[in-house]
């Protein structure tokens, strides 16, 4: 289907998300700082891990560390959402999984806009967490309209951008000058704006709302607000942080450290203050806090038996703590979840034959060789030494993780409880498509790298 002229969706995505964090390191300087102290760290993990350097050989994803990074952004509207989609298609990203950040007290519901298949993630694994606001929970009826009109005025789409997703759609890709332009134009709806579209009185009302609220109406596009890099050892980084003049939160969020890391960890630092002018002001005179850094370790993709018990463990944890993971109580919460996840196996072999997470095998040196197989069994053949396994890579994001770190930047007054819940059918509909699941993602790249081996096996 793909025509020759046409500049394959993988790579728009790859150029992309290097002229994203371009921009974000010439917009956000720390941001500059922490990559250099991510890259420092990759490179001192895999010279001195040479089992954590194979099984990343194995899997290529070697090759993809360097590039890798998430982003977030929240728009306001049904019409914004579907647009976004349309936009990240071009780039081969598609929604997976559907996150309901109200538990947490945030007015949003998100997906994770990012490519599917493990040959499209090994280009660029590039992806977006992106919310949509939950007007519906802005109880005063008169700042819920007048936040709906703000946001019905503005465009956060350059006109080339969309005429260009258009042609995307309608010709079934973008030439190599079409797709040039395209990330030049789609980059411009992720950039920061220093003058907000409202007054100083009118940002404070949507502030006093919710304080995520003002960030998503009062501005004219969905500023990325992070840009995460993917380092090899989050505990060191958390640990060399403050030497290079970054302070973060005190807990890292997700699992606890482990031989066999799984799903995804993540810490922050604080929001920076950023000059502001409304629009009743000549200079810039307010402030607005919004962006903030972010790093993240992943591990290995679980299976629903294996969140079950992640889940299980990290909530038992958290009632023996009786309190939310802060400053105060840091070491403490890290002694309970060491202790309670003392109960999740740490081999991959364990994990494997519990079924707690998924792998992908590999034929080996001496599969390749072998002539004539006396057996068709998975397990023979793994204890044969004829295939060998390597974990999945998590490729999603922890939606309580989000909600913490959503809730420490935008300060403790942020939070708020909201009645109602999980809503992800209307979230779906302003989307304009169904998300996908991602576990069944995951079984999938399972299930065809097992094929892949028999059939070269077979041949
Ligand atoms: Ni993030």
């Amino acid at each position: 289907m793909s025509h020759p002229n046409f500049v394959s969706p993988d790579l728009i995505r790859q150029r992309f998300s290097k002229a994203m964090s371009d921009m974000y390191r010439e917009e956000v300087p720390l941001y500059g700082a922490l990559m250099e102290l991510v890259e420092q760290t990759n490179r001192h993990v895999l010279e001195s891990d040479p089992q954590v350097a194979q099984q990343l050989n194995s899997t290529g994803e070697i090759q993809r560390l360097d590039l890798e990074r998430h982003g977030a952004i929240r728009v306001g509207t049904a019409h914004e959402l579907a647009t976004l989609a349309r936009l990240f298609a071009v780039m081969g990203m598609q929604p997976v999984g559907y996150y309901d950040l109200t538990p947490a007290g945030v007015p949003v519901h998100s997906t994770a806009f990012r490519a599917v298949h493990e040959a499209a993630l090994q280009v660029s694994p590039f992806r977006v967490f992106t919310s949509l606001l939950r007007l519906e929970l802005i109880e005063d009826l008169e700042l819920r309209s007048f936040a709906q009109s703000v946001l019905d005025k503005r465009s956060i789409f350059t006109p080339t951008a969309l005429i260009l997703i258009e042609r995307a759609q309608t010709q079934g890709g973008l030439t190599e000058q079409e797709a040039e332009d395209f990330v030049v134009q789609a980059l411009e709806t992720f950039r920061w704006h220093h003058s907000a579209t409202v007054t100083a009185e009118q940002y404070q009302k949507l502030s006093a709302q919710h304080r995520l609220i003002a960030d998503v109406v009062a501005f004219k596009g969905p500023h990325i607000n992070h840009l995460t890099p993917r380092t090899l050892d989050i505990d060191i980084v958390q640990a060399q942080m403050p030497a290079h003049g970054i302070t973060p939160k005190a807990v890292i969020e997700g699992p606890p450290r482990r031989q066999c890391p799984i799903l995804l960890r993540q810490t922050s630092f604080k929001a920076l203050d950023e000059p502001i002018a409304f629009t009743d002001q000549a200079q810039t005179r307010g402030s607005h806090s919004a962006r903030f850094g972010e790093i993240e370790q992943r591990g290995a993709a679980l299976t629903p038996k294996g969140r079950a018990l992640y889940d299980r463990l990290l909530n038992a944890a958290r009632d023996e703590l009786k309190d939310f993971p802060n400053e105060a109580n840091a070491e403490r919460y890290n002694t309970l979840m060491a202790q309670h996840f003392g109960e999740f196996p740490d081999t991959y072999e364990g994990m494997r034959r519990q079924e707690l997470a998924y792998f992908r095998y590999f034929v080996t040196e001496k599969g390749r060789a072998a002539e004539e197989l006396k057996t068709s069994s998975l397990e023979d053949l793994l204890s044969g030494g004829y295939l060998q396994v390597e974990p999945l890579v998590y490729e999603d994001f922890l939606p309580v993780s989000a909600a913490g770190i959503f809730q420490s930047n935008l300060g403790d007054a942020a939070q708020t409880h909201y009645g109602v819940h999980s809503n992800q059918q209307a979230f779906e509909k302003a989307l304009g498509r169904p998300t996908i699941d991602e576990l069944g993602l995951y079984a999938e790249t399972q299930r065809r790298s097992i094929e892949q081996c028999f059939a070269a096996l077979t041949a």
